[in-house]
């Protein structure tokens, strides 16, 4: 303990890209529900924008009776909401899919949660006033950039929701992280929170809000963020949205050697829909399956689910140690994930494996 005081020793975020930058949490070594901005995990599709901070505006037009165009001061006025909300990439987990896809190779920490504070979306649209017809509500954020498979031609990041997940009370356009702004690289000044979806909806740096009467089209929605299930074609494809039931161990590490005795195998659950209702966990590669603890009780419904495991463990040996979660829309983890070309919502059962001796 004395020696940790004198010589703080802290995790770091893993470097997949630089440009842009996109890096994972140390999803391991987290041990509180709150992620510090040093720690949560970064995933950009271009390098950074540069906004002008000091006459920042939000528009928002399209089929509405009323376009308008509100200040920050305009935002902040209005009553807002603090959620703890899980952030997932839908890539997260990619780099453990058979065979292999391309793409980032996330491991396990492509993911962080925290209290995002904002105000409804809903509020907003109300403002303007959304007409009959409208049928779906884009987000344009502020970064852009080539894209190589539609001739080099120039992109914002944008994204649209169906109206029902856009009027959704929980659906924020949020200006605070943990109780401070929004670290910019999280998408300062406001960005969009979409709690129970895959964090590519949670647009960034906000620069415009479009009701819109038509289905949005662009890359970031048909052709990425899309699950193509089939190797040899594109048929049968279907949009990224809800999370998937999810958990990752955290504790032992994978391949850790450990003395016989009691050890705590702990980590977490995750869902998009409902909340977590049962961990299982098997020490012996799935043969047989005990509940872990789940603790403590949940009360955020759109956060992660702390779960722990007390193993007396007297044999010496290799053991296959797995976790398993059930939601309360009685979806669980299953043994093979469902792979597809482009390597989304990886959830299949969590397994580690570690060293007794
Ligand atoms: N404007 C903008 N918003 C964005 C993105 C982006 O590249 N640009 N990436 C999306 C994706 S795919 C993810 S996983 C999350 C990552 O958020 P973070 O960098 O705050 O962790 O932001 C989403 N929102
Ligand atoms: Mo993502």
């Amino acid at each position: 303990m004395d020696h940790l005081n004198r010589h703080k020793v802290s995790p770091y975020l893993l470097t997949r890209s630089l440009l842009p930058e996109n890096q994972e949490t140390p999803i391991q070594f987290i041990n509180n529900d709150t992620i510090v901005n040093k720690l949560f995990f970064r995933r950009n599709h271009f390098s950074y924008p540069t906004l002008s901070l000091r006459n920042y505006w939000l528009p928002i037009n399209g089929t509405v009776s009323k376009p308008i165009i509100l200040s920050m001061q305009d935002i902040l006025q209005l009553p807002s909401k603090t959620i703890q909300v899980v952030l997932e990439c839908s890539g997260n987990k990619r780099s453990l899919f058979e065979p292999k896809v391309f793409g980032e190779q996330w491991e396990k920490g492509a993911i962080s949660q925290g209290f995002w504070r904002g105000v409804p979306l809903r509020n907003l649209l109300e403002l303007a006033g959304i007409r009959e017809g409208a049928k779906e509500i884009v987000v344009e954020g502020y970064d852009f950039g080539e894209r190589t498979d539609q001739n080099k031609e120039v992109f914002t990041y944008a994204r649209s929701l169906p109206i029902t997940k856009a009027l959704h009370p929980e659906t924020i356009i949020a200006y605070e992280y943990n109780n401070q702004p929004i670290p910019f690289k999280h998408g300062y000044p406001l960005r969009l929170i979409v709690p129970q979806w895959y964090a590519m909806a949670s647009i960034k740096w906000i620069k415009q809000i479009s009701v819109i009467n038509s289905t949005f089209s662009g890359p970031f929605q048909t052709i990425d963020y899309v699950y193509y299930p089939n190797k040899e074609s594109n048929k049968d494809p279907f949009p990224v949205t809800t999370i998937n039931v999810n958990s990752t161990i955290q504790k032992p590490l994978d391949m850790e050697i450990l003395n016989t005795g009691k050890h705590f195998i702990k980590g977490v659950a995750w869902t998009g829909n409902g909340v977590i209702t049962k961990v299982d966990i098997s020490v012996d590669g799935g043969s047989n399956w005990l509940n872990a603890k789940i603790e403590p009780p949940k009360n955020f419904i759109y956060g992660w689910q702390s779960w722990s495991y007390e193993w007396t463990i007297l044999r010496k040996g290799e053991y296959l140690i797995m976790s398993k979660a059930t939601d309360s829309y009685g979806r669980r983890q299953p043994a093979v994930p469902l792979w597809n070309k482009k390597g989304y919502g990886y959830n299949a059962i969590d397994k580690i494996k570690v060293k007794v001796e």
